[in-house]
């Protein structure tokens, strides 16, 4: 064999051996990535969002049309580049017990003539930015007549929350609670429920026992429904933004919290 022949059978043998090394470290990093998909199980739902500062809430724009506490607001948000999530909210409840009002004096005039009414349900949008992730509220109103009641199964489909409402003034309309939250456990069984009594302005002109009663009656309620239960009013803005700051900061697990208030003649803040 000539010298140019054993240099072409060795570079052969060369190529031959980094042919079979190429392959099986193929099949080895195959494998890695599975170990690794495995590992890392199916995307989480919800990422935790970075705690930059002491406060959850301090990098969002205000809103003006707030009063109770400082909100979370900035309805036009630029942040194409941003992390994004949807959260969708359902509100179920008795006709005119404040409903509609609760999520217009949240989401502002101005969005509310942007929200999408159908007959029985209206949706509106709210979209914040938390510590640097743009957050949407997508929130189902359900009309309180017998009519609207179909819209029930869409509205709570995937709600991360469900807010059970009912008006303070009103006793039956807390008994009828029991009812939307059974028709609405159906569709979603891991939306955090919140009750939520309204017109809390017209409730502390009621005698004192008469408050009594029901805030006792609503708190049972909210352990039986292992609930948060808030006593708010749209037309003194009091507990509104709050109760979306709740739900945020147990989503997200930011580090907030609301503190219990169980004085009769206070808006009470229960769990
Ligand atoms: N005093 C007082 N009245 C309120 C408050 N919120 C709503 N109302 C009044 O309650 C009435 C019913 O309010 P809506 O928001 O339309 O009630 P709703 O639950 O959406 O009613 P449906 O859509 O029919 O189910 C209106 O006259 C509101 O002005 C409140 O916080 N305090
Ligand atoms: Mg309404």
């Amino acid at each position: 064999m000539t010298q140019l022949c054993r240099r072409v059978v060795h570079v052969n043998v060369r190529w031959s051996i980094l042919e079979r090394v190429s392959v099986i470290s193929k099949f080895f990093r195959f494998i890695w990535d599975r170990i690794v998909v495995c590992s890392l199980g199916r995307p989480s739902r919800y990422r935790r969002l970075s705690r930059r500062s002491s406060s959850p809430f301090t990098e969002v724009v205000e809103d003006a049309s707030s009063s109770d506490e400082p909100t979370t607001t900035c309805n036009v948000c630029d942040t194409a580049d941003q992390d994004s999530v949807t959260l969708k909210i359902s509100l179920l409840g008795d006709c005119q017990i404040g409903k509609t009002s609760f999520v217009i004096k949240y989401v502002g005039d101005e969005q509310e003539k942007r929200s999408l009414q159908m007959t029985g349900l209206n949706l509106m949008d709210k979209t914040l930015l938390v510590q640097g992730a743009q957050i949407s509220f997508s929130i189902w109103d359900v009309g309180g007549d017998k009519g609207s009641q179909d819209h029930v199964p869409i509205a709570c489909k995937d709600a991360v929350a469900i807010f059970y409402m009912f008006d303070l003034t009103s006793r039956c309309t807390l008994n009828s609670v029991v009812g939307w939250y059974s028709q609405s456990r159906k569709w979603n069984q891991t939306a955090i429920p919140i009750l939520i009594g309204t017109k809390f302005d017209d409730f502390v002109k009621l005698p004192p026992d008469l408050q009594w009663t029901i805030v006792t009656q609503a708190r049972a309620y909210t352990k039986a429904m292992k609930a948060t239960l808030f006593f708010s009013s749209a037309t003194h803005n009091i507990n509104v933004n709050k109760i979306f700051k709740f739900i945020m900061a147990k989503l997200f697990n930011l580090p907030w919290t609301v503190e219990r208030n169980l004085t009769i003649g206070e808006p009470i803040i229960d769990f």
